[in-house]
């Protein structure tokens, strides 16, 4: 589901001679006047930060072998997300405009998916009562079929997570909460980061034991800020329960529309869609999906389009 690469890579990053170069630097200019000047975000991998042994403690007390938890701690792609750290601590209630989704672009793409993947969709509105068009409008909606960019390691945003619940970042994560939600009080920020590392935390583990059943390298998968992946737009633990084969080569990938298209079809059976539901036990069923009001209106809506033709 990760595609190809090798695991665990460890490239050598050329930092040295930045320190000789900032040093340098600081030689000649006078000294700068800004008042609080931001400190940087870890990159470059976590091992030997304090990060780095708090979560191998945590990883191995949950089972993984040390050794693979330090060679993941120690590989260069392993940073702290700005992105996650101003938007996914403390969320600001928005109303998210789905209307774009309703436009006749869209909607032509939707429908073209439709003729494309009739086949797939009509088996699996056979097995799972889920109608092709309400798959359809999720797919539009979450990924626009596979044409969204992958922006971020979806490991480093969950590594961000739990990192942001550490008291001796409780600085920086105040800092990039505040850019966004300015009135966002210390003790909200507080809880509110540390009910996100429980959930990142769990998510990564769950990401973990992917990896390892895929046989694949966890620094490949890629999604939302939000670690949110793939086609359908999946967390790990919903890819765990509710991700299914769909295209019978043995392996759930959720970048490949066959399994992203059965996927969808599983999990809104398993919430409890089926034929013949009323309006609002439709709406109460893809809430799970997504909890938001226009947002379930909006698959409703397009998907209703759709079945007109
Ligand atoms: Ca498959």
């Amino acid at each position: 589901m990760f595609g190809t690469g090798s695991r665990f890579q460890v490239r050598s990053v050329p930092k040295r001679y930045l320190g000789v170069l900032l040093g340098a630097l600081a030689a000649v200019l006078p000294p700068l006047a800004a008042p609080c000047p931001a400190a940087a975000l870890p990159t470059g991998g976590f091992l030997g930060t304090s990060f780095g042994i708090y979560l191998t403690e945590r990883l191995v007390a949950e089972g993984f072998e040390k050794e693979r938890v330090e060679a993941l701690l120690a590989d260069p792609r392993g940073e702290i997300l700005k992105t996650t750290l101003t938007y996914a601590i403390v969320y600001r209630e928005t109303k998210a405009d789905y209307s774009h989704f309703l436009d006749p672009d869209r909607l032509g793409r939707a429908r073209r998916f439709l003729r494309e993947k009739e086949a797939v969709l009509r088996e699996a509105e056979r097995q799972f009562q889920v109608p092709a068009e309400i798959t359809a409008a999720i797919l539009m909606i979450e990924s626009d079929f596979g044409n969204f960019r992958k922006l971020h390691r979806t490991f480093n945003v969950f590594a961000t997570l739990v990192w942001a619940d550490q008291p001796e970042n409780f600085e920086t994560v105040r800092r990039h909460v505040r850019k966004r939600v300015p009135e966002a009080g210390d003790e909200k920020i507080q809880q509110r980061a540390g009910k996100k590392a429980r959930w990142g935390y769990e998510q990564l583990v769950v990401l973990l034991r992917i990896a390892d059943r895929e046989g694949a390298d966890p620094f490949l998968l890629e999604g939302s800020w939000a670690g949110a992946f793939g086609l359908p737009q999946f967390i790990p633990t919903s890819y765990w329960d509710y991700a299914v084969d769909g295209n019978d080569d043995r392996r759930v990938d959720l970048f490949d529309v066959d399994d992203a298209i059965y996927s969808i079809g599983n999990y809104l059976k398993r919430f409890g869609w089926k034929s013949g539901l009323t309006e609002e036990k439709k709406k109460a069923v893809l809430r799970r999906y997504n909890n938001s009001g226009l947002y379930v209106d909006t698959v409703l809506a397009a998907a209703a389009r759709l079945e007109s033709g």
